[in-house]
C-alpha cells in the first residue's frame, strides 16, 4: 500500500490540546494503525501572508503537516461558509443557515491554498484522503495542481436529499466538485441517497451504474457507505483502567450511590441539547420516586464559539440547567451537573462505563460516536442501556438500542425510566447484540475498507471501457 496522506481543516496535534471532535478521533486512530501523513490547519492565523511551507512533527510513526491561515479569510471560510452555511444546511437546519458570496470566495481560496500546500509534500505512491465538508472543493484543485494520485474523500457528517441541498446557490458546483474524486464515502445508505439524488438532478439517472459506480464523462467513481467505527479494544482497556483512577473513583463516590445517567457531546446545536434536558425535567415530573436518587451527568465541551448560533445554544442550557436544578435540587442532590470541559479521551471512557444510562439524543448526526464508545465502555456483566436517537447515523446500527425521536420529549423521558428499571437480562442481550455490532465494523474496518476501496479506484481509472460495459 502507497503512503495515506489525510487532509482536514484542523488537525490535532500529539501535545495540544485541541477541541475533540469525531473527524480528529477517527483520523487518528486510522493514521496511529497505517502511518502516515496528516496534512492539515494547525490552529494558528496570521494576519500577514502565511508561510508557503508547513510546518513539520513527526510522532509515533505519524507526520503532522501544519500550514497557518490568514485570520480574515478562516472567519469567512470556517465560521461563515463551513459552519453557518454548510454544517446547518447538511444537518437539515434550514433556519440556522446564512449564505454570503464573500464567504463562498475564501471557501474557494482557503481550499486553494491547501491544494498549493499540499501538492509539494505529495509522493508517487500516496493515497489522498481528504475529510469533510470544509475541504469538498480539493479534490478539483489538486487535479487542477497536476496530481494524478487517487483521491478520496468521507463526509463525516450528513448527505442532504437534492430538494434540500438545492437550497444552497453553488449546489451544483458542490456537486461537481465532489465528482472529481475517485472514491467518496458517506456515513449511512440515507447519505448516499442523497447523494445519488443530486447526481441524477445534475446528470441524469444513468450517470448512476448498476454496479453502483458512478460516470461523469471520461471517469468513474466509487460512492459508497463506510460508517465510522471506533476502537473498541482500547476503548474497552482505556475504561477498564479508568475505574482506577482518582477522578473516576471520586466521580463514583460523589454519587453516593445514585444511578448515573451520562451525556458527552460537543456543546452544538444538533446534539438536542435543549430537547435533552427537557425530557429530563419531565422525567422528574412523571417519575417522582427518581427524585433524588439519580444523577444525570452532561459533558459538553464548548466548540465553534465565534459562530452566533453556538452562543445562541450555550444560553439555552445554561437557562434550561438552571431551571431543572433551582427546582427539583435539594442540600445533598444536584440533579443536573453540566459541565463545560474537555476530558482526556481515558477519563471519558471511565465515566461511560461506570454509567447506568446514555443519552445520545441528537436531532440528527452524521454517525455519533460517543453512541458506539458508550456500548465498547460498558462491563459486559452488568452492561448500561443506551438511549439512542432514530436521527443518529448510528441508529442503523445500533437497532438494539432504546431508540427514541429526540424531538419526543415524553417518549425520552419514558425511555430513561424503561432504562433505569431494565432488568440485568435483557440489559445484556440488548448490550450483546450492540457490541457485536461496533466489534465488526470497527475503527480498523473503517480505515481498511476506505483505503482498499481507494486502491482499487485506481483500477477503474486504467479501465474504464471494462466499467462501461
Ligand atoms: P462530532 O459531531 O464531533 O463528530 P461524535 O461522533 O459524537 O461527534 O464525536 C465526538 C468525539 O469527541 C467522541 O469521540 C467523544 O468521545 C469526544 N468527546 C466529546 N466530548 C468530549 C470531552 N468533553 N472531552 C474529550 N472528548 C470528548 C463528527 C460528526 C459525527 C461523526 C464523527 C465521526 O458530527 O456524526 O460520528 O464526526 O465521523
Amino acid at each position: 500500500m502507497g503512503r495515506l496522506v489525510c487532509v482536514s481543516n484542523r488537525i490535532s496535534l500529539p501535545r495540544k490540546s485541541a477541541a475533540p471532535g469525531g473527524l480528529a478521533v477517527g483520523i487518528l486512530s486510522a493514521l496511529k494503525r497505517t502511518g502516515g501523513v496528516w496534512f492539515g490547519w494547525g490552529g494558528d492565523t496570521t494576519e500577514q501572508d502565511p508561510p508557503t511551507e508547513p510546518d513539520i512533527h513527526i510522532r509515533d510513526g505519524v507526520t503532522y503537516a501544519t500550514i497557518e491561515l490568514r485570520q480574515s479569510e478562516y472567519e469567512l471560510y470556517y465560521n461563515g461558509y463551513s459552519n453557518d452555511l454548510l454544517w446547518p444546511l447538511f444537518h437539515y437546519f434550514l433556519r440556522g443557515m446564512r449564505y454570503s458570496n464573500e464567504e463562498r470566495d475564501a471557501y474557494e481560496s482557503v481550499n486553494r491554498s491547501f491544494a498549493q500546500k499540499l501538492s509539494p509534500l505529495l509522493q508517487p505512491q500516496d493515497l489522498i484522503w481528504v475529510h469533510d465538508y470544509h475541504l469538498i472543493p480539493l479534490g478539483r484543485l489538486l487535479r487542477e495542481a497536476g496530481v494524478k494520485r487517487p483521491l478520496g474523500f468521507f463526509l463525516h457528517i450528513p448527505f442532504p436529499n437534492i430538494e434540500m441541498l438545492r437550497v444552497l446557490p453553488t449546489y451544483a458546483e458542490l456537486l461537481r466538485d465532489l465528482t472529481h474524486y475517485d472514491v467518496i464515502g458517506f456515513q449511512t445508505e440515507n447519505d448516499l441517497k442523497g447523494f445519488h439524488s443530486g447526481i441524477e438532478h445534475l446528470f441524469g439517472a444513468e450517470a448512476i451504474r448498476s454496479d453502483g459506480r458512478i460516470r461523469v464523462g471520461d471517469r468513474v467513481l466509487r460512492a459508497e457507505v463506510f460508517p465510522i467505527g471506533v476502537d473498541v479494544d482500547s476503548m474497552q482497556a482505556e475504561a477498564i483502567a479508568a475505574m482506577e483512577t482518582d477522578v473516576v473513583k471520586r466521580m463514583i463516590d460523589s454519587l453516593m450511590s445514585r444511578s448515573l445517567m451520562i451525556g458527552v457531546d460537543r456543546l452544538d446545536y444538533s446534539k438536542g441539547l435543549v430537547e435533552r434536558f427537557s425530557a429530563y425535567q419531565q422525567f422528574l415530573e412523571t417519575y417522582p420516586d427518581n427524585i433524588g436518587r439519580i444523577t444525570y451527568i452532561q459533558i459538553a465541551p464548548l466548540s465553534r464559539t465565534d459562530v452566533r448560533a453556538y452562543a445562541d445554544i450555550r444560553k439555552a442550557l445554561e437557562q434550561a440547567a438552571g431551571r431543572t436544578n433551582g427546582r427539583f435540587a435539594d442540600t445533598d442532590w444536584t440533579p443536573i451537573r453540566y459541565l463545560n470541559r474537555n476530558f482526556p479521551h481515558g477519563t471519558l471512557s471511565g465515566f461511560l462505563r461506570a454509567a447506568n444510562v446514555g443519552v445520545v439524543t441528537p436531532l440528527r448526526d452524521g454517525m455519533n460516536l460517543v453512541a458506539k464508545e458508550f456500548v465498547a465502555a460498558q462491563d459486559i456483566d452488568n452492561p448500561g442501556v443506551l438511549i439512542l436517537s432514530t436521527l443518529a447515523g448510528a441508529a442503523r446500527e445500533l437497532g438494539s438500542a432504546l431508540l427514541v425521536n429526540p424531538y419526543d420529549t415524553r417518549a425520552v423521558s419514558h425511555a430513561m425510566q424503561t432504562a433505569l428499571s431494565m432488568p440485568l437480562a435483557e440489559r445484556r442481550e440488548r448490550h450483546m447484540a450492540m457490541l457485536e455490532v461496533v466489534k465488526r465494523n470497527d475503527i480498523s474496518s473503517w480505515t481498511n475498507r476506505f483505503v482498499e476501496a481507494l486502491e482499487a479506484s485506481q483500477r477503474d481509472q486504467s479501465r474504464p471501457r471494462v466499467l462501461a460495459s
